[in-house]
């Protein structure tokens, strides 16, 4: 039987209420959130999904072959690096506010063991955060792998809880592959590396997220697919994104926005949501993960990261 957490609708906007300048401000506590309060969740998901409306039902996932997606600046003009993420959730979990500190230590353990599991190009270890000593935990947060601990949506979603017990992250050798264990979601799988070579980077990405797949059971929904804490990452739960420079087409912000908006992109700082871009490198995504396939959202983004290194070639 599934169990009952019984988060009522304060636990879902708690963060929207504390947060005035949040985007969304609405997150889950439990996967049931999403259907007992189905009549405020479906106009938002549908919203930032574009279109996706609560008649809808996500498609079977597909994640289909990275070398469809050339390399996006083979000469290495515009990208300085190139990120696919996905966020699973373990079946039988809540989410973060309703998880107890013996919930995220059984999560950890149970993530832990695929792990061990995995070789080749993604080899690598696993660092408990409370074991981590702070200047290590700096460099990887400065690095792009390690997430930041203090999330001020996170915190007033009353996701922060017993913080750092049972959070960690995976590294491989090369630090192109890394896994989050209970930050936002119980589990995020990324992949990253210098350049612009999506194809590469998101078959590492698959080949992780598929290798976890054959030890643990993710929480899915036969209408929202793969089911997160926060309703912008339902569906494909997928962010393929570039570290990009475009100075002339950035130089007029209205114009840049609206191309990046009609190409389905959301464009953040450089040290992610709400960050400045840094030396006018932008963080460009695909934005919207449901009712479109893993490898359509992929093929979305590389579509649209085309699109604007091409305009930015035209304004030179
Ligand atoms: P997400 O929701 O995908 O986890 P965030 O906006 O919270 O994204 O960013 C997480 C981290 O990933 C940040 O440190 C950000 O700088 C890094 N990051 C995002 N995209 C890229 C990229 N294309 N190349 C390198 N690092 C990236
Ligand atoms: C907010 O409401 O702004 C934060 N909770 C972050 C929402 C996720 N943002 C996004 O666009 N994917």
């Amino acid at each position: 039987m599934t169990p009952k957490y019984c988060s009522t609708l304060l636990d879902c906007i708690r963060s929207g209420l504390c947060r005035h300048e949040s985007g969304v401000g609405i997150y889950a506590p439990d996967p049931g959130a999403y259907k007992t309060f189905a009549e405020i969740f479906d106009p938002i998901i549908e919203s930032y999904h574009t279109g996706f409306k609560h008649t809808d039902k996500h498609p079977a996932t597909c994640f289909g072959y990275g070398s469809d997606f050339p390399n996006l600046d083979p000469e290495q003009k515009f990208i300085v690096s190139t990120r696919v993420r996905c966020a699973r959730s373990v079946e039988g979990f809540p989410f973060n506010p309703c998880l107890t500190k013996r919930n995220y230590k059984d999560l950890e353990c149970l993530i832990k063991k695929p792990l061990r599991a995995l070789c080749n190009e993604h080899a690598g270890s696993y660092h408990t955060l409370g074991c981590m000593d702070s200047d290590d935990i700096q460099k990887l947060v400065d690095a792009g792998l390690l997430f930041k601990g203090k999330n001020r949506f996170l915190k007033s979603a009353n996701a922060l809880r017993y913080w750092p017990t049972g959070r960690g992250i995976f590294i491989n050798k090369t630090c192109t592959f890394v896994i989050w264990v209970n930050e936002e979601d119980h589990i995020r799988v990324i992949a990253l590396e210098k350049g612009g070579d999506l194809g590469r980077v998101y078959e590492r990405m698959i080949v992780g997220v598929e290798s976890l797949a054959h030890s643990l059971k993710f929480s899915r929904d036969a209408r929202l697919g793969n089911l997160t804490f926060c309703p912008t990452n339902l569906g494909c739960t997928i962010r393929a994104s570039v570290h990009i420079k475009l100075p002339l087409l950035a130089s007029n912000r209205r114009n840049f926005l609206e191309l990046a908006k009609k190409h389905h992109l959301q464009v953040r700082g450089t040290l992610g949501e709400y960050s400045q871009a840094l030396g006018g490198i932008y963080d460009i995504s695909n934005k919207r993960r449901m009712g479109l396939t893993e490898y359509e959202a992929v093929a979305e983004m590389h579509k649209g990261i085309s699109a604007l290194i091409e305009a930015e070639c035209e304004e030179s």
